[in-house]
């Protein structure tokens, strides 16, 4: 009985180490806000998930798409990463969006993008250490 809890223990302790070397993919949140994007730069790992939480009284979109907005130039999407769009967010709404390209994404909102409603993300690689 003894050697039986001794080797559950061996075996919980192996999972357990199997599990940890294994990055876990988390979800961050980003306010979308009537001031903007909150926190309007983030950083994140490759797989992550944004979830945009509009907290605004005004509609707001998430966009990072070129084609969509006025000035192509403020949407920046790394190579062979998808474009991506929530379409209009009132509040309480929420657009998640996973990133699983890495490297530097720009998206606006399309109705304040003139105003300078602009985000930022940083998706970082998991082959970078
Ligand atoms: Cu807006």
């Amino acid at each position: 009985m003894k050697n039986e809890m001794k080797k559950l223990g061996l075996e919980i302790t192996m999972i357990v180490g199997l599990l940890g070397g294994v990055a876990q993919a988390a979800t961050v949140t980003v306010m979308v806000s009537d001031g903007g994007f909150r926190p309007n730069r983030i950083t994140i790992q490759q797989g992550d998930t944004v979830n945009f939480l509009s907290d605004a009284r005004f509609t707001h979109t998430v966009t990072a798409n070129p084609a969509l907005a006025k000035d192509p130039a403020n949407v920046v999407l790394p190579m062979g990463a998808p474009t991506f769009n929530s379409g209009d967010l009132t509040k309480g709404q929420s657009f998640t969006q996973t990133f699983d390209v890495a490297g530097n994404y720009q998206y606006v909102c399309l109705q304040h993008e003139k105003f300078g409603m602009i985000g930022q993300i940083v998706v970082e690689g998991a082959d970078e250490e």
